[in-house]
């Protein structure tokens, strides 16, 4: 059987050697900052969403929770599993509460991951050297998240002008293939095509198709081998999300980037290059086949995205339902 040599095995660099002078936003606004490039969303870009608004479309993009099929989720995760505590059979068999008037009910309690639907990652989901978002210590991650936790990101709200880059139909295919990467010259060749462009502080909307294609093949299928596709990392991909200020990263896939970076073979490298360092919220797990078809049909890519994650407090992400409106 053949060997490597030493030499011929790929090392793979850790995180802080691949983005060693990567940039970073800790302090920019302020040492108690813990929303980000959020802080790009000012009242202009709210006013500049809303006019972007031209139909009155409404669209919203959480994927459904709690399905019977299960729910798209990073492997090793469960989907959210929702249980029934109250229904009409307790009434039936005489185990309801009894109140005046007969008021008879249905109550229902989910267990699930956090980041086990669409949701918005926490600033502090990720780290390396042992600090979070705005140099916060990783320690404060014990327990619950003291710092840089979903909770200011859902007080504050995600409103802006949100653009849809078509990455799959750019490429001419349903779906991209498990570990087919982009950067941002390809997104912005597939927003020319589409006659739109990507403007400073615009909300990045990125559909895939992967999320998508979970609800046309089985759960064996969708996990097997899994990679999937996404952005991949440079330090040119970096600056640009710098110099574009973009607020916000919305996907179709289950972790906004392709999951392991072909070059460095590194896992996840965006998280912490964008989230960490930039400060970039994540949005992830949403599903984009309805938007994306009546962008297509109308031409308009551009529009209204507003969101709110659940107020977790000291949660590492939350569920949301984000709404675009056209
Ligand atoms: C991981 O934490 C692995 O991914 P995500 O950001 O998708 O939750």
């Amino acid at each position: 059987m053949a060997t490597m040599s030493s030499a011929e095995v790929k090392a793979v660099p850790i995180l802080a050697e691949l983005l060693a002078g990567s940039p970073k936003n800790w302090g920019k606004w302020g040492p108690d900052d813990e929303v980000g490039s959020l802080n790009y969303l000012t009242r202009d870009e709210v006013l500049r969403g809303i006019g972007a608004v031209r139909a009155g479309k409404v669209f919203t993009l959480q994927v459904p929770m709690g399905a019977p099929q299960g729910d798209p989720v990073w492997p090793g995760r469960r989907p959210a599993q929702r249980m029934n505590v109250m229904d009409h059979s307790h009434f039936k068999c005489g185990k309801g509460p009894h109140y005046p008037g007969e008021l008879e009910y249905v109550d229902d309690m989910m267990v699930m991951y956090l980041q086990g639907s669409t949701q918005y990652d926490a600033l502090g989901h990720v780290w390396y050297d042992d600090k979070i978002y705005n140099g916060y210590d990783a320690s404060t991650t014990t327990g619950g998240m003291s710092k840089a936790s979903v909770l200011p990101i859902a007080e504050r709200g995600v409103v802006g002008r949100g653009v849809l880059i078509d990455m799959a139909r750019y490429r001419g295919k349903d779906v991209l293939d498990r570990g087919e990467t982009f950067d941002h010259e390809d997104l912005m060749a597939a927003a020319k095509q589409q006659g739109v462009e990507i403007k400073k502080r615009d909300i990045l909307v990125i559909r895939t198709g992967f999320i998508g294609s979970f609800y046309k093949s089985s759960s064996g299928d969708f996990y097997k081998n899994f990679v999937e596709p996404g952005l991949t990392y440079s330090p040119q991909l970096v600056s640009w999300f710098q110099d574009m200020e973009i607020p916000n990263l919305v996907t179709d896939t289950i972790a906004n980037e392709v999951t392991v970076d072909p070059v460095s073979g590194v896992a996840l490298p965006l998280h912490s290059a964008l989230m960490r360092n930039l400060g970039v919220a994540f949005t992830e797990i949403t599903i984009l086949e309805e938007l994306a078809a009546d962008c297509a049909n109308d031409g308009q890519w551009s529009f209204l995205y507003v969101a709110a994650p659940l107020k977790v407090v000291n949660g590492s992400g939350a569920p949301v339902n984000p709404v675009v409106i056209k």
